[in-house]
């Protein structure tokens, strides 16, 4: 989120709106950044983050419990508290500001969440949704359909203990995978992928539409993932076929969220794309 650090910027040296946004013209999102942002005055700053609540009650499971985010100041975009406070996408072609930014390195780039102690169940289809804030750029047509994306990929992994984890086996596929390429259809079992339409407060969607992720076609976007996928288990940090069979059965309790360079090195990604802004989680189905 490199233009919003700048924002942040403007605020921690108290220089008015004018200052800040005039050279970059962004008039409404800086606004938008400065709300949400909120009045930062030392100790007494409360975050918008700290105050929002996800929706409940319809089935869509916000993951709503911050197990650990190491990178976390409370501050901005560095709290934590935006990652479990719902999720406000902003359409195809605006990223969500109700996001916590991660490092790119070391453990701040990496954020655990929960679901309050539930345990996220195998479900048909897709059993979850990751909310980064890419949206699409450059000139969509029939000959040049949604394949531009300004993205921050993300590596997903799931457990029940916090330490030993399995994945979707993660695959960038560009014929050089030595050159970044913006388009989705290369970053496979990703998240910060796919746009977002999904916004619990402006653009609710029914249960349904949240949960179809193709946002080019009327869903709500976002990253799904099923533990019933193929490549499930074939990826993680202790990751074995005894976990992965007990998760595909009983399903998980934690969700592991990371910045994709810091477990896959030799990614193509720059300083540009490797600060990911996590809105959150939600999944199709919880018990206790
Ligand atoms: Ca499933
Ligand atoms: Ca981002
Ligand atoms: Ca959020």
């Amino acid at each position: 989120m490199k233009s919003l650090r700048i924002i942040v910027s403007c605020v921690s040296l108290t220089l008015v709106l004018q200052n800040c946004g005039g050279s970059s013209g962004g008039g409404d999102a800086e606004a938008a950044a400065f709300a949400l942002i909120g009045n930062i005055s030392g100790s007494s700053y409360i975050s918008p983050c700290d105050t929002l609540t996800p929706e409940t009650g319809r089935g869509v499971f916000v993951a709503d419990e911050l197990v650990s985010a190491p990178g976390s100041t409370g501050i901005g975009y560095k709290n934590a508290n935006c990652a479990k406070d719902g999720i406000r996408g902003q359409g195809e072609f605006n990223g969500s500001l109700d996001v916590y930014t991660m490092g790119a390195s070391g453990s701040g780039a990496s954020i655990i969440l929960g679901w309050s102690g539930g345990k996220v169940q195998p479900s048909t289809g897709i059993d979850f949704i990751v909310y980064e804030n890419p949206f699409f750029i450059g000139v969509q047509n029939n000959s040049n359909p949604f394949n531009a994306v300004f993205m921050e990929p993300l590596i997903i992994e799931v457990g029940n203990d916090q330490t030993n984890w399995c994945g979707w086996n993660p695959a960038y596929t560009n014929a050089d995978p030595n050159t970044f390429v913006n388009n989705p259809t290369y970053w496979n079992r990703f998240a910060g992928i796919t746009p977002v339409a999904y916004n619990q407060d402006t653009n609710p969607m029914t249960v349904a539409e949240v949960f179809d992720t193709d946002i080019v076609n009327g869903g709500g976007g976002g990253d799904g993932f099923d533990l019933a996928d193929s490549n499930f288990g074939s990826s993680g940090t202790g990751c074995d076929s005894t976990l992965k069979n007990d998760i595909q059965a009983n399903g998980f309790t934690y969700i592991k969220i990371s910045a994709a360079k810091t477990i896959l090195s030799t990614l193509p990604i720059d300083s540009a794309h490797s600060n990911p802004d996590i809105d959150g989680v939600v999944a199709k189905s919880v018990s206790p």
